[in-house]
């Protein structure tokens, strides 16, 4: 087996038996190869019947590059099976030690199947809603490289997506709160993701040609984390509301549960 194929099962494997590994050791893989990797190891999910639902990007906020050591944009790949209920409640036992961060995700209404310009990726868009991303590194003490994290497929665990709007007027700066039971844990704006989270969309449709891929109409883009994220915890209510008054998107919520509480 080449190194592509051991890591991508390696990796699988953890995130299937909420396993923490330790990191690769520095040079086993370069960037491309990451990527690879990645796309393997989604191969795996497909195989088994996941479904394809778009893509995240990563490390588009400065807050989550400094609380992570990463200053790259990366991106990764969304499934079915990683979406949890808005409102819902969120088995932890799925997980291995998930964190949680505001973002905004946008539904696509076009195919997306090269570069596009912020005027282009706005008429791309069909939607936008609040959404949570539960983060969950399969490496040992959420410690990586950026090679590593590419290759564990950003991070990639879960997400909660709110009520999708048309309310494009304010996304460019909105504050972002993200609450648990009630308590602000973090506060930001929609500013903080590349200065305007339409810009994620430029920029996945750049990585998209860059791999040669395309991204089918009615795909989600997760923007990426506008704040630094959040450890989980059993037993809280989490909560993103993203703008406040008329042009608000809304919010988001859901609550977490640990693998042998009853669900509410
Ligand atoms: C990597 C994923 C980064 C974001 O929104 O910036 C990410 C990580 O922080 O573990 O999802
Ligand atoms: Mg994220």
């Amino acid at each position: 087996m080449n190194i592509i194929q051991e890591a991508a099962a390696l990796l699988d494997d953890a995130a299937r038996e909420q396993r923490e590994v330790d990191p690769f050791p520095a040079g086993a893989f370069d960037l491309a190869q990451a990527y690879e990797i990645q796309r393997a190891s989604i191969r795996r999910r497909i195989e088994r019947g996941e479904r394809m639902k778009g893509i995240k990007l990563g490390f588009t906020s400065r807050a989550k590059m400094v609380q992570m050591g990463v200053d790259s944009l990366i991106w990764g790949l969304l499934t079915d099976a990683m979406i949890e209920e808005d409102g819902g409640s969120v088995d932890l036992g799925r997980y291995i030690h998930p964190r949680v961060e505001p973002e905004v995700c946008f539904l696509t209404r076009r195919v997306i199947d090269g570069p596009l310009t912020a005027l282009e990726a706005a008429e791309c868009i069909e939607a936008v809603a609040p959404a949570l991303e539960i983060i969950d590194s399969r490496y040992r003490n959420f410690k990586f490289s950026l090679e590593g994290v590419v290759a564990d497929n950003c991070s990639s665990a879960g997400l909660v997506v709110g009520a999708w709007s048309r309310r494009f007027e304010g996304l460019a700066n909105a504050g972002v709160r993200m609450q648990f039971d009630g308590r602000d844990v973090q506060v930001g704006s929609t500013a903080a993701i590349l200065g305007q989270p339409l810009r994620s969309v430029v920029q996945a449709s750049k990585l998209l040609h860059g791999a040669g891929m395309s991204l089918p109409a009615g795909s989600l883009i997760m923007a990426g984390g506008a704040t630094a994220a959040e450890a989980l915890t059993p037993g809280l209510h989490v909560q993103c509301r993203v703008g406040s008054g008329q042009g608000a998107l809304g919010a988001v919520a859901f609550s977490t549960r640990s693998a042998t509480q009853e669900s509410a």
